[in-house]
């Protein structure tokens, strides 16, 4: 099957009871059984629940995986991969990520022991040196989050796998429809499916997609001991989404193209990252790996001015400042002061995260309304 299908039709069967055709949400927390261990296959809703059944199966299905898991967020699912690990191994990660997953690994999950190094990924030589004998995953996102990073999913993959070193690639910029990881070798690919693969912000939802049994049942065994897992209606509301992921993306994509041309020209932006110039340091990357440049792009003000930065921002009508990203509507966020505060002013600005940075999520709206608003705000 190809993606547009299996998006819509992948890992669903119409239901056995009435033959509903969309899923139905199973609101319910338990199953009865007819003698002790005597059910239908389903027990209690933390360890399996139908509707949730079906999007995990949808998920496997559009990331080309075997297992898929769905989580309550896509911090809960970062949470449980990171369960996998134990005191004493370590994990290198890119340097350029989501603030709260930096906050996970260095403020929980260091207090119990596994250590994390965090480093540009550009170059593969620069990874290895960070290699140890207790390294047991490499965490890679791309695109980066904010600074449109692209990483080489397949070199870092040879990379690990040479060294006995599993590979998680949060996909959540990207999503399947233009990259998937594990075809390009990675071990783990997961979602924040709060953003595009869910696509109209109304819901909170994790995703993880694995090829290896042995991996996917410690991480089913996680998903159920430590329960961070996600409701009926929510996982009826991201499979809704994901029916019409390839459409979305096709306009993400190219509204995101015309923004990033106009900000380009424009005299008060000093820089817009976006993986789709030419000129982007890891354009060949993205071209060879994904199939277009997805939705997200940043840009800074001349001069660095932050003042500047939060005027355009304040001003700004169609776009709404707000934190998340990947749905309809197109969202402007200041990453510094938003989404990645918790990291260290010194630290988020070595990677570029400096304080004039806007972030757009730009949506599914007429490119012309959204480059008008962006003209206004920026004056
Ligand atoms: O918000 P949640 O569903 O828990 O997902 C966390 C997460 C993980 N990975 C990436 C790349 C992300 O961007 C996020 C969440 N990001 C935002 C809320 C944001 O505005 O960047």
């Amino acid at each position: 099957m190809k993606f547009n299908t299996k998006a819509i039709h992948g890992g669903q069967e119409h239901d056995p009871a009435y033959g509903a055709v969309m899923p139905p949400i199973y609101q319910t927390s338990t199953y009865a059984q007819s003698t002790p261990g005597g059910h239908k296959g389903f027990e209690y809703s933390r360890t399996h629940n139908p509707t949730r059944r079906a999007l995990e199966k949808s998920f496997a299905s559009i990331e080309n995986g075997q297992y898929g898991l769905a989580f309550a967020s896509g911090m809960a699912a970062i949470d449980a991969i990171i369960k996998t690990l134990k005191p004493g191994d370590e994990v290198i990660s890119t340097n350029d990520l989501y603030g709260g997953t930096y906050r996970l690994f260095t403020k929980v999950f260091e207090k119990f022991g596994v250590k994390f190094k965090f480093t540009g990924m550009g170059d593969s030589a620069t990874v290895e040196s960070l290699i140890t004998d207790n390294t047991k995953l490499i965490w890679v996102e791309t695109p980066t989050n904010p600074m449109m990073n692209i990483i080489d999913i397949k070199a870092i993959s040879d990379l690990a796998h040479r060294h006995d070193i599993l590979l998680a690639v949060d996909n959540t910029f990207a999503t399947p429809y233009l990259q998937r990881p594990l075809d390009l070798g990675a071990d783990i690919v997961m979602h924040s499916a709060t953003k595009y693969l869910g696509g109209h912000s109304d819901v909170i939802m994790g995703a993880i997609v694995v090829n290896d049994e042995k991996l996917a049942e410690q991480l089913y065994f996680i998903q159920n001991a430590s329960g961070a897992v996600c409701g009926p209606n929510d996982s009826f509301l991201t499979l809704r989404g994901i029916k019409t992921l390839a459409v979305r993306m096709e306009r993400h994509c190219d509204n995101a193209k015309a923004v990033a041309r106009f900000l380009e020209q424009q005299d008060k932006i000093e820089r817009v990252y976006w993986p789709g110039f030419e000129y982007h340091p890891n354009h060949e990357v993205a071209k060879a790996q994904m199939s277009d440049f997805g939705g997200m792009l940043s840009f800074v003000t001349k001069g660095n001015d932050y003042k500047e930065a939060i005027r355009i921002v304040e001003r700004l009508k169609i776009f709404t400042l707000a934190e998340s990203l990947g749905g309809v509507e197109s969202l402007a966020g200041h990453p510094a002061s938003m989404t990645h505060a918790s990291i260290p002013k010194d630290e988020r600005e070595k990677s570029g995260v400096v304080d004039s940075l806007i972030r757009l999520s730009v949506g599914i709206e007429d490119h012309e309304d959204l480059i008008a608003d962006l003209k206004q705000a920026i004056g």
